[in-house]
């Protein structure tokens, strides 16, 4: 299986659909954590600690990634955030955790549907890789 930057380094990025649509579709199987009426939270599938969730909104509206960001986001930035918070609590994870965005082919993102990664449950390094 390729690495996680291997991933990143062969994916064009875009506005095109991606996994993710078919996550919140329910076309593809994923394990559901979190879900309000904005907001979709699941287990990622490559776990980088005990505990490694992604948080989405379930619509992009042009969101492919943070460097896409424009003001009619910042709510739904706001909330991605937030949820993490939740789902970090929800998971028991009292003594800290990581939120982490990858943005464009350098910050090793794979998959152009902005997503905030939480990840916890073992003690994180800095710097990061
Ligand atoms: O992170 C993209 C993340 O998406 C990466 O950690 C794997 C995860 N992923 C990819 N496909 C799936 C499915 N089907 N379920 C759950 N998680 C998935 P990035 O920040 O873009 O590198």
């Amino acid at each position: 299986m390729a690495s996680e930057k291997e991933a990143a380094l062969a994916v064009t990025p875009s506005d095109s659909p991606t996994i993710f649509d078919k996550i919140i579709s329910r076309e593809i199987p994923h394990h559901v954590v979190y879900e309000d009426d904005k907001v979709l939270a699941f287990r990622d599938i490559r776990p980088q600690g005990p505990i490694h969730i992604l948080v989405i909104p379930k619509v992009k509206d042009g969101l492919t990634g943070l460097s896409k960001a424009e003001e009619r986001h910042i709510d739904i930035l706001g909330r991605l955030l937030y949820i993490a918070k939740l789902v970090a609590k929800q998971e028991g994870l009292d003594d800290g955790f990581r939120i982490v965005v990858n943005d464009g082919p350098q910050g090793c993102q794979a998959v152009y549907h902005i997503h905030v990664h939480v990840i916890g449950g073992r003690q994180m390094n800095w710097p990061p890789g």
